[in-house]
């Protein structure tokens, strides 16, 4: 059997040959991000670097070398005009942007409290177009979106991709490193009975999602009738490949902890990726109020609620907060 290499699956995908270079150098810089992981221990990686990052969060060494491996391998990219990182305040220009040119937004370790007990991570990204030559505005809204994807760097490193069809998974091979697709056509299972949540946040929550867990974890004798599963790895991205792959509904929604900054996680590399997956994957995002990739974008930073997976269960969601 021929096996279908990232690269034979982009060049039969993608008409775009700068879009393929780009979608080529964010793969290797996952390739790179994977092994830094890996081999994190050894190389006394893994811990704190003692700095804060413009999200007020304490960087850890590994979320530095990760940006690094981004900015090193994707900056070559002909047509790439600019970079907007978790990592770095300021928008990165690398070259007078003129249309056509490709934006990379990417948050390059999500998850990163996992990395010290050992358990997944991974890399967020989503790449829009530059409009018109000279244009320098990167806050753009998530429909605009060409292509988002994520790296999970679990028990196998995968690379899942939509360019606005189908959500497709390639997974590492151990030997060549190449990645191999794996898992054509992702679809997320509309009706599921199983959410994710941080509920050590209940005291915060508004009622619309205390009413949805609530329901949820009453079980076969409340009123959805049956039981529910919870998960919380701590990790979007794997909460989002599970979700992929067996239905679910994730949440960070706004409480009233976090409501002054809008939210937990980032519109624009963390929420809008994210829900481009779970959109082309027949899912639904929604902050509660309206779709996710809907929002005008005030900062590069800016952070949303989020409430993403199986559609049964998004929109059940998304009523709870008509009322
Ligand atoms: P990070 O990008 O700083 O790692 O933060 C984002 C992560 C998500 O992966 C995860 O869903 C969430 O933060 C976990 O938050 P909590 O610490 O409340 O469990
Ligand atoms: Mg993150």
């Amino acid at each position: 059997m021929t096996e279908t290499t990232l690269r034979r699956h982009l060049t039969q995908s993608t008409p775009d040959p700068n879009l393929i270079f780009l979608l080529e150098d964010i793969a290797s810089a996952c390739r790179a991000i994977a092994n830094l992981v890996r081999n994190g221990a050894f190389e006394g990686n893994l811990g704190s670097a003692d700095v804060m990052n413009i999200q007020g969060e304490t960087q850890k060494t590994l979320d530095i070398l990760a940006n690094d491996e981004f900015e090193r391998i994707c900056s070559n990219s002909p047509r790439l005009a600019a970079l907007v990182s978790e990592e770095v305040e300021a928008v990165t220009w690398l070259k007078e942007p003129k249309a056509g040119d490709y934006l990379l937004y990417f948050d390059p370790l999500d998850g990163s409290s996992n990395l010290d007990v050992n358990l997944s991570v991974g890399s967020i990204f989503a790449i829009m177009q530059v409009q018109t030559d000279g244009d320098r505005n990167v806050l753009h809204e998530g429909r605009r979106q060409v292509c988002a994807g994520y790296a999970l760097y679990g028990p196998s490193t995968m690379f899942v991709l939509t360019d606005g069809a189908e959500v497709t998974g390639f997974t590492c091979h151990n030997g060549t490193g190449d990645f191999r697709l794996t898992h054509p056509n992702m679809k997320v299972p509309s009706e599921t009975s199983e959410f994710a949540i941080n509920t050590s946040r209940y005291r915060y929550w508004d009622t619309p999602i205390r009413r949805y867990v609530d329901e949820c974890v009453a079980g076969k004798e409340g009123v959805r009738q049956r039981p529910f599963n919870m998960r919380w790895t701590a990790s979007m991205v794997a909460e989002i490949h599970r979700i992929l792959t067996r239905g679910g509904v994730f949440l960070y929604p706004a409480d009233s902890k976090n409501r002054s900054a809008g939210g937990k996680l980032r519109l624009m590399y963390e929420a809008n990726p994210m829900a481009m997956i779970i959109q082309q994957a027949g899912g639904v995002a929604s902050t509660g109020y309206g779709p996710i990739m809907d929002i005008e974008p005030k900062g590069p930073h800016q952070r949303v609620p989020v409430i993403l997976g199986s559609r049964a269960e998004v929109e059940r969601l998304i009523e709870y907060h008509k009322t």
